[in-house]
């Protein structure tokens, strides 16, 4: 079938190309999962938005081109009736019902990262809110190297009254316990190939950061400085070059980072009790940037 290794090598690499990167535009549902989330011990039932039907522990990036229309089917496996909304101005927020499937819209939007997820208090208190990244696998100049922050805050007291059904006293003092990068918290984040910056010298990567959280985070980065190249809340700072980056509150933004040395460099919440599991030091919002030569 193949005369020669060349043709077949190229068969190969189109084939290879054609299953990685068709995901990418393919991601048309997403689902609502109820789980038991082991990060946090003391959490009983948590909520996602999957990618799948099956529970995951992580909520999931949902990927659009930039500048186009699209569809988006969210199936609610959850007994609840539920609220989605992709946080965007103007877009008006969508009932789930429970054991159903509803289609939306989403709106044309430019470059960037942008957030989504259950608005109901219990949807929203259960931790279902994921990212949507818009054209950044497009445009990255070496889409492997693009990968995912998603940062949560969590009061386990809360989430536990929440998993039982019932409605937390939200008028007491927000304390969280647990702070997490794609729902882990450190060391596991160690573990998420999209937490853990896995580069070589000389690459470029971009990396998603959303802030899902009640509380802003600073995120500190070991080694480099980061340049912002999209934020949906700060826009003038894009273009900042710096090594320590405020995410507020909802805010979702994209850094681009030169990889030009080589070694293991922390990157971490500027705040030191984010950088902690329930108190014991070193965990919560904290990973590295793993460069080899
Ligand atoms: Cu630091």
């Amino acid at each position: 079938m193949f005369t020669d290794y060349a043709r077949f090598h190229r068969f190969a690499l189109i084939a290879f190309a054609a299953l990685t990167f068709a995901p990418l535009h393919s991601q048309d549902s997403l689902f609502v999962v109820g789980g038991h989330w082991t990060q946090v011990p003391d959490s009983i039932h948590v909520l996602r938005l999957s990618s799948t039907s099956s529970w995951s522990e992580a909520n999931s990036v949902v990927l659009r081109e930039a500048n186009v229309p699209s569809e988006l089917i969210i199936t609610n496996l959850d007994s609840l009736n539920h609220q989605w909304s992709l946080h965007v101005e103007g877009f008006q927020p969508v009932d789930l019902p429970a054991n159903s499937s509803v289609s939306i819209e989403l709106p044309t939007l430019p470059l960037g990262a942008y957030r989504f997820g259950l608005i109901d208090p219990q949807g929203l208190g259960l931790g279902a809110q994921g990212m949507l990244q818009v054209g950044l696998a497009d445009s990255a100049p070496m889409p492997e190297n693009l990968f995912h922050w998603n940062l949560c805050d969590w009061e386990t007291d809360e989430l536990v009254e929440w998993g039982l059904g019932n409605v937390p006293d939200l008028t007491n003092p927000y304390v969280p316990n647990y702070f997490t990068i794609n729902e882990r918290v450190y060391p596991n984040t160690l573990e998420d190939p999209n937490a853990v910056v896995q580069v070589n010298l000389g690459d470029t990567c971009w990396i998603a950061v959303a802030n899902h959280g009640q509380m802003d985070h600073v995120l500190h980065f070991h080694g480099f400085h980061v340049k912002i190249l999209t934020s949906n809340v700060q826009s003038e700072r894009i273009g900042w070059s710096k090594d320590t980056v405020p995410v507020k509150r909802g805010e979702a933004l994209t850094l681009e980072l030169v990889v030009n040395q080589v070694g293991t460099y922390p990157v971490h919440d500027h705040n030191l009790i984010a950088v902690t599991n329930a108190g014991f030091y070193p965990g919560g919002m904290l990973t590295q940037i793993q460069v080899t030569p």
